[in-house]
């Protein structure tokens, strides 16, 4: 799916800003129809965000169920005979979308985009009014899974109720991406799909172009300045490019592939595809990027913060970036969902590595008795659903140089036999949909048991030695890490990387000898990794666990949310910050000798 960025051909209009916000305590707003007037006794929500943090009101804060948001927008008198499209970034965790009243669209999934056409609601002589129900209950029908547990019983407050989330991340739920209006023509460039290669001095653009209606395609890929580099006709093409800057870490080198759609000699669509030109494959035990083996340094991330929760926050989107840069990481997993594309862009030119995650996150843990993947859990209901949303992210991320691997699920169930057949198929859906990217599984899952690791190309093993095994003893880390990592490349031998592996620390806390939840010991912890990952050449990469300290469900573990932080919550650095900033900072400057 392009996303809707404007040129000569096209206008796009946000529509972010503040909207009217009900919460709908009662379940009415649906069989009262809401959607079809002005919402009655609404406060001010800023659009993206989180509801959850916003208000000092509790029940807001938890809440479970519809609320909704709703704005009025006028749309310019040159769109009328245009094609008229509301497109949303993402909404958690499904949305119902009407214009003037009338129905528009629906989706489910909390982390992607989706959007419809509106032409036919419009007025263009007075304002229009979208008004967007977003449901925030998980079930075992969706990524992430979930199950509303209800309270009927002597003691408990009438009508109490919760959500159980198998995640460890806050079920911040609201309209988190940007929401926009947009035109095209009738005819259009509907999709762009790109494969880059490079041979001798030379790179090749395989491009496809999907358009809808009539026209003729025209291509041109333009460099950083702009100078035409190579250009073609027709809807399917190789462009050659004589000694390409390639993309790479660190220098993500962005061409522009500008598509053209012409009728009858009149440019009616034009679409600028960013694109970078490199490969990355798997060979034996090493991860290659555009043929040199890379090692993964950085970070399992959130999307999370202050106030904003999980919306949308493009200041905080650059000063993360910097921390990266300034730590040396080359790095990423979208842990444990799609982020958004205003950050993915970013990775796109900065040239960070990106393991793109789908919302698989939390099958694990439950259901005693039960096998998680079983037809009362996880069953085909919800492996349809995440095969749709596989879909979706591919294509949405396709062209990103940034993007290369997809993560199908973090720490699933995977040493039952029923998870391989489920996985088989989530795994074969994504090959067919992209087979230029490998394909890794985040396990938690001991390797003598794991049922799937011969399904994917690189396996990412989380870790929590000293931590969650063993707390407090830091000598057990280097023997049984060092085990566990051999038996995974025994069995399977695919590159391993370590996508989990810390302690929380709450900052300016101090020990020595070190104690958990220290500074020391979040150092202590890392150092053993790295004597570890440093020993053994089937592992390529390094990703602690996290970035920043991030907001929970509350628990008897989580002190005001998961501090395992490299920086705080507010992106203050710990100790282990300039640690690692050393460490990856050397190892660069090996990786150069
Ligand atoms: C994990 C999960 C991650 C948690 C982390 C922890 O294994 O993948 O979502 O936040 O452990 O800190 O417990």
């Amino acid at each position: 799916m392009l996303y809707p960025s404007e040129n000569a051909f096209r206008e796009v209009k946000d529509l972010c800003g503040i909207w009217n916000f009900k919460a709908d305590n009662s379940g009415v707003g649906n069989s009262e129809k809401w959607y079809e007037n002005k919402l009655e006794n609404t406060i001010l929500m800023p659009v993206p965000a989180s509801y959850n943090d916003i208000t000092q009101d509790i029940s807001l804060r938890d809440f479970i169920g519809d609320v909704w948001y709703q704005k009025d927008f006028y749309v310019p008198s040159s769109w009328k005979d245009k094609r008229i499209l509301i497109r949303f970034g993402s909404v958690s965790h499904n949305a119902s979308v009407w214009i003037n009243g009338k129905y528009a669209v629906e989706h489910k999934g909390g982390y992607l985009p989706f959007e419809a056409e509106i032409g036919k609601f419009i007025n263009f002589d007075k304002p229009n009014c979208v008004t967007v129900r977003v449901g925030n209950i998980l079930d075992y029908g969706t990524l992430p899974p979930g199950k509303i547990e209800e309270y009927p019983f002597d003691d408990y407050p009438e009508g109490f109720r919760r959500q159980i989330i198998q995640h460890d991340f806050f079920h911040y739920s609201g309209i988190h991406r940007p929401v926009k209006i947009y035109c095209t023509e009738h005819d259009f460039i509907d999709d762009i799909t790109v494969v880059t290669d490079i041979g001798e001095n030379c790179g090749t653009v395989k491009y496809s172009v999907k358009i809808a209606g009539n026209g003729d395609v025209t291509v041109s890929l333009r460099d950083k300045c702009g100078n035409e580099v190579a250009s073609g006709n027709g809807e399917n093409g190789v462009l050659k490019v004589e000694n390409p800057h390639l993309w790479n870490v660190g220098d993500g080198y962005l061409y522009t592939l500008e598509v053209k759609l012409s009728n009858n000699g009149r440019t009616v669509d034009l679409y600028e595809q960013k694109i970078g030109i490199r490969t990355i494959k798997v060979e034996g035990c090493k991860i290659l990027l555009n043929g040199k083996p890379v090692h993964f340094t950085g970070f399992g991330r959130h999307e999370d913060s202050n106030i904003h929760g999980k919306g949308l926050d493009n200041a905080l989107n650059i000063k993360d970036n910097n921390l990266l840069k300034w730590i040396g990481a080359n790095s990423f997993r979208t842990s444990h969902y799609p982020y958004s594309e205003e950050l993915m862009d970013i990775a796109d030119e900065e040239g960070f590595l990106v393991i793109d995650e789908c919302s698989a996150v939390g099958f694990n843990f439950w259901g005693a008795g039960k096998p998680v993947f079983c037809p009362e859990l996880i069953s085909d209901e919800a492996l349809t659903t995440h095969i749709r949303e596989m879909k979706e992210l591919i294509a949405r991320d396709k062209n990103r140089p940034c993007v290369i691997m997809w993560s199908v699920a973090n720490e699933a169930a995977t040493y039952e036999e029923s998870s391989r057949p489920y996985f088989k198929k989530v795994i074969d859906t994504a090959r067919q949909a992209d087979s230029t990217r490998p394909i890794t599984i985040i396990e938690h899952t001991k390797a003598n048991e794991c049922k799937v690791g011969d399904l994917v190309d690189v396996i990412g093993v989380n870790r929590y030695f000293s931590w969650y095994n063993d707390p407090g003893y830091l000598d057990t880390i280097e023997p049984r890490l060092t085990a566990e990592l051999k038996r995974w490349y025994d069995n399977f031998r695919k590159p391993v990387i370590i996508t989990e592996f810390g302690a929380d620390t709450v900052a300016g806390m101090h020990s020595d000898p070190p104690q958990m939840f220290s500074e020391e010991y979040q150092v202590e912890v890392i150092k053993h990794y790295a004597n570890v990952i440093d020993s053994l050449d089937f592992v390529v990469g390094e990703q602690v666990w996290n970035f920043a300290d991030f907001q929970t469900k509350q628990g008897i573990t989580r002190v005001l949310g998961n501090k395992k932080g490299i920086f705080t919550r507010d992106r203050s650095p710990k100790m282990a910050a300039h640690y690692l900033k050393e460490r990856w900072d050397s190892l660069k400057k090996e990786a150069e000798l």
